[in-house]
């Protein structure tokens, strides 16, 4: 197979030993399995959850199932969290590879071998940059979403690679019983020289071992998954709240419970929300037949209730009563039907959220909201009026309206 690279045939003096007879491809194709899973699951409803957060304009969004992208972006951000602590004990479990000798076996080998450093590399910058989103916490100078985005590409890509090349220690692995088969390379290289290599491993039976088996490590590994999930799950399964140690963004802790993403402060609306409450307010519509509207006119007409979460991209949703009126009310007093396409825009000076497009079904079902479970809406959930659809991001959802047009 391709070039022979002329290597030393044995490792550097002090080139380390790894001794744990845990390590097996019995443990690693298990582990691998449900870390396949999962990272298939998020990568799903992250392409999912990105066409949703920018829909196309020749497929626009649905509006139904109303719970759609709390769904979808629940499991994304939850498969995402149960990857760091499976890929952690993943590379655990292959961690002595890093070290076989020698380093590439030929060309092939070492492309793969290089394969996987991109395999492993692109996984951890997307998990971390994933649980930062979560957070909320930005400390990096470029865009997250094409960033997060094009990385997904390459880790899925690598990791179908990865899948193919290791189709036999695949199917090896998860025909042994994890507590027999080979252990991965507990067998000093000195004494077997397929000890380190890949594929044609000679799989040797494992020594008797005390302390962890094979097994208790599943087991804890699988606990441990368990109680990440659990504790983060409450941010978005509202009736796990109360342990979800690990949630910062929960609806009881929120105003209004709802909790609040970007506040009139941060947004530099404050101000201009106090010129509001001074009665300087015009709802500006625009389209064939422009008008404005004040917000007393706006709560004089017949209120609109629905029950629509909001699904922030950063993994936390909850279930809200809103009161206002129509989205299609207005559109249509400015000549609009239920197929046009309507663009809200907000007070907001700058920022990249202050403004959203609404189309396709949701125009009939959207509501430009002034009541939030019950009560007013206060500045930082969008008073005086603020949009809200179902099924829709979070971010589409736009704070603190000032105009909306007909297009
Ligand atoms: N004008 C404006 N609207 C906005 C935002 C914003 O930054 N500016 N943030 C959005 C995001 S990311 C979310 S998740 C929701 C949160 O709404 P809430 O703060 O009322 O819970 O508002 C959306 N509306
Ligand atoms: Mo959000």
């Amino acid at each position: 197979m391709g070039v022979q690279l002329n290597l030393p045939g044995s490792p550097p003096a002090r080139w380390p030993k790894f001794s744990s007879p845990l390590r097996s491809t019995a443990l690693t194709a298990r582990l691998g399995r449900i870390l396949g899973i999962c990272m298939g699951i998020c990568f799903a409803t992250g392409l999912l959850s990105h066409y949703q957060y920018q829909p196309w304009s020749w497929l626009p969004e649905p509006a139904s199932p109303v719970w759609g992208y709390r769904l979808t972006q629940g499991l994304h951000v939850t498969t995402g969290i149960a990857t760091i602590p499976l890929l952690l004990v993943k590379l655990w479990s292959v961690f002595p590879k890093l070290f076989q000798w020698p380093p590439a076996k030929s060309l092939l080998h070492g492309l793969e071998r290089l394969s996987i450093a991109l395999l492993v590399s692109s996984a951890l910058v997307e998990l971390v940059t994933g649980l930062f989103n979560v957070l909320n916490w930005y400390p990096w100078p470029w865009d997250f979403v094409p960033v997060h985005r094009f990385l997904a590409y390459v880790l899925i890509g690598s990791i179908l690679l990865h899948i193919a090349v290791k189709l036999p220690d695949i199917k090896y692995g998860l025909g042994t019983k994890v507590a027999q088969g080979d252990v991965l390379t507990e067998i000093p290289w000195e004494q077997n020289p397929h000890a380190y290599s890949n594929s044609n491993d000679t799989h040797q039976p494992p020594p008797v071992t005390e302390g962890l088996s094979r097994r208790g490590l599943l087991v804890a590994t699988g606990a441990g998954v368990g109680l990440v999930v659990a504790t983060t799950v409450g941010q978005t399964v509202t009736p796990l709240s109360p342990i979800g140690l690990l949630a910062p963004r929960q609806y009881k802790k929120g105003l209004q419970r709802v909790p609040v993403n970007r506040t009139a402060d941060q947004a530099r609306v404050t101000e201009l929300l106090d010129a509001v409450r001074a009665g300087n307010w015009q709802l500006s519509v625009k389209g064939a037949k422009p008008y404005t509207v004040s917000l007393d006119e706006i709560l004089a007409m017949a209120p609109h209730e629905a029950h629509f979460p909001i699904s922030c991209v950063e993994g936390w949703s909850v279930g809200v009563q809103w009161r206002g009126v129509r989205l299609l009310d207005i559109v249509r007093r400015a000549g609009g039907t239920e197929d046009s396409r309507v663009k809200v825009t907000s007070l907001e000076p700058r920022g990249s959220y202050n403004y959203s497009f609404v189309d396709g079904p949701q125009v009939s079902h959207a509501l430009l909201a002034t009541h939030i479970n019950g009560d007013p809406l206060k500045d930082d959930h969008g008073y005086p009026l603020r949009l809200i659809a179902p099924d829709r991001a979070g971010v589409l959802n736009t704070k603190w309206l000032s105009m909306v047009e007909v297009l």
